[in-house]
């Protein structure tokens, strides 16, 4: 047998960064290129969330039975060979619970500081959303908030603890939770908007029905899906500008996050994501393609513009400056379209 052993060091990196590269398309470059001291760690951080959020979206597995592995998650990087093998034909990312036992080898190699803090956030997360898998996905204004912050939030505040337990960064870094609970959700709001018809299409429902039905004429009946048909455009278009100016407000928080960071890798990792959600959802700001077209994305040459630019605090600054120009010229415009059809004039209001 030419297979090598399932505790030599080298073939745990191997597969666990394979692993990564597996099931993450927009954080594996920046991961690897983190400082020694933290890459193994954040790769290891990033698998048992991507493991986590692996159980929360698959619908094949029964209620009861989802709650307690979410619930229980946080204590299966302690049990060396658990794996999980029941996940649905069609869930994508499968193969890393099923090869999780690799993970895990490795999270028990990491400083036990760093197990500590990637422990915690895993069992809160896997609380969180074990709540909402039981109620309805947001509904409200306020369970769309304490969504994103159990799935998002709770990472930024993750990595700023594991950032300061390096002695990279501050001790303050790890104290800014608000900051970094903006870092995760600007990160996961943009997302969520951008991705509204696959997860629609999918049965995921991520938009506050809070929100669009305050767009909506009184009497109408139907779910969110009605946002798809034509004579609701305008309700749409409402929902989707008011759910983008909502995501916008985090971006002075990303920018006071950012020049709080000393160590060049980390500030690349944190920045470079945020520039390209900062792009997304320029993009999507009042644009109604977004109900039609599944994969509306950032160019290539403006993502490779961003990712090799290799910005410092002040050249990520301009960046978003730019990007708000463009936010002022798209809202410049919503001004002038007629408003006898919906409730622009509510989205007007919001627009102040
Ligand atoms: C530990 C890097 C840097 C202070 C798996 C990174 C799914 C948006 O639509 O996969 O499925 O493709 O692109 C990441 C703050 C979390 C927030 C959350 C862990 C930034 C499980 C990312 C990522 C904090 C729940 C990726 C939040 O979505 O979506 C590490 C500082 C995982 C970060 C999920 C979403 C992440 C997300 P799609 P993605
Ligand atoms: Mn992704
Ligand atoms: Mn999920
Ligand atoms: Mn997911
Ligand atoms: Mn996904
Ligand atoms: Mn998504």
């Amino acid at each position: 047998n030419n297979c090598p052993p399932k505790d030599d060091e080298k073939y745990i990196d191997f597969m666990n960064y394979y692993l990564l590269g597996l099931t993450s398309r927009s954080f594996a470059r920046v991961i690897q290129e983190l400082t020694p001291e933290l890459k193994d760690v954040v790769c290891v951080f990033y698998l048992v969330l991507r493991g986590l959020d692996t159980i929360e979206d698959d619908m094949t597995i029964d209620v009861n039975k989802k709650v307690e592995l979410l619930r229980n998650f946080h204590s299966y990087n302690y049990q060396k060979g658990w794996t999980f093998t029941e996940s649905g034909p069609n869930e994508k990312d499968r193969v890393l619970l099923e090869q999780y036992d690799i993970v895990i080898e490795k999270f028990l190699k990491l400083d036990p500081k760093y197990q500590t803090i990637i422990a915690d956030i895993c069992k809160q997360m896997g609380e969180g959303m074990s709540e909402f898998c039981l109620k309805e996905k947001p509904s409200t204004i306020e369970n769309y908030y304490l969504y994103t912050y159990y799935v998002a939030g709770l990472v930024g505040i993750g990595l700023s603890r594991i950032f300061s337990a390096s002695g990279l960064e501050d001790p303050s870094v790890a104290e800014k939770t608000e900051l970094a609970d903006s870092m995760g959700r600007f990160l996961q709001k943009t997302n969520i908007i951008r991705d509204f018809l696959e997860d629609y299409e999918d049965g995921r429902k991520f938009w506050p029905d809070e929100v669009w039905k305050e767009f909506i004429p009184e009497d109408t009946e139907g779910d969110i899906g009605i946002l798809l048909k034509r004579n609701y455009e305008c309700c749409a278009m409402a929902t989707l500008n008011y759910l983008c100016v909502d995501a916008f407000q985090h971006v002075v928080d990303v920018l006071e996050y950012l020049s709080s960071l000393k160590d060049k890798t980390i500030f690349n990792f944190c920045a470079i994501p945020q520039l390209m959600a900062m792009s997304t959802l320029t993009l999507v700001f009042n644009n109604p393609d977004i109900f039609k077209t599944k994969s509306l994305k950032t160019r290539k040459g403006e993502t490779v513009k961003i990712m090799r630019n290799n910005p410092d605090i002040s050249a990520a600054t301009v960046t978003i400056l730019s990007y708000t120009d463009i936010i002022a010229d798209k809202a410049e415009i919503l001004k002038y379209l007629p408003l006898e059809k919906g409730n622009y004039k509510k989205l007007d209001e919001y627009m102040k």
